[in-house]
């Protein structure tokens, strides 16, 4: 019999404002050295929303008025058995200004001018979906040297 593969809950979160995107520089840990959306683990005794507003509050100093979720993607490693489930959040409403944290430098950039190149290898699939306004589902398979394998995206009404 298959056992289901375990599954590890994510959040990630990404400020939209006058046709720039909030990116953070991460700097160290999982993904440092690639711009990507503030986020990180939901601890046990957390929900995956307030999980979400604490790490963009430790990562950039940004405190969240309102933000609601546009997606959910699954990420898989070859050869490792857990899934990432990750929640995404488009955060609407904030206050205060972004810092560069111990974790992340934030850098807003135009929406035409993502440095896609320096990210993960599945976010230009994906941002395009987020800038237009879609809610969706999605699932990424990575091989060797973080190079997808499989993927899906599907669009959906309600997340
Ligand atoms: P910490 O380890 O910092 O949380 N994350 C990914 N983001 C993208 N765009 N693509 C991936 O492809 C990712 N895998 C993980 C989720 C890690 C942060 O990185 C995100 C979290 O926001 C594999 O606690």
């Amino acid at each position: 019999m298959k056992t289901e593969n375990q599954r590890k809950l994510f959040t990630l979160c990404l400020a939209k404002r006058k046709g720039r995107v909030l990116l953070g520089m991460k700097k160290r840990g999982f993904g440092a050295g690639r711009w990507n959306g503030f986020g990180g683990k939901v601890n046990p005794d957390e929900s995956i929303y307030d999980a979400a507003k604490r790490e963009v509050w430790e990562e950039t100093g940004l405190k969240i008025k309102r933000m609601t979720k546009f997606s959910v993607i699954e990420f898989k490693f070859r050869g490792k058995p857990e899934i990432l489930e990750c929640h995404n959040y488009f955060i609407e409403k904030f206050s205060g200004r972004a810092k560069e944290t111990e974790e992340m430098k934030p850098k807003w950039f135009p929406i035409d001018n993502i440095p896609f190149d320096l990210m993960w290898p599945d976010d230009k699939f994906w941002i395009p979906l987020f800038l237009a306004g879609k809610k969706f589902k999605a699932r990424f398979n990575f091989g060797k040297n973080d190079k997808i394998l499989k993927q899906k995206i599907e669009e959906v009404n309600s997340i």
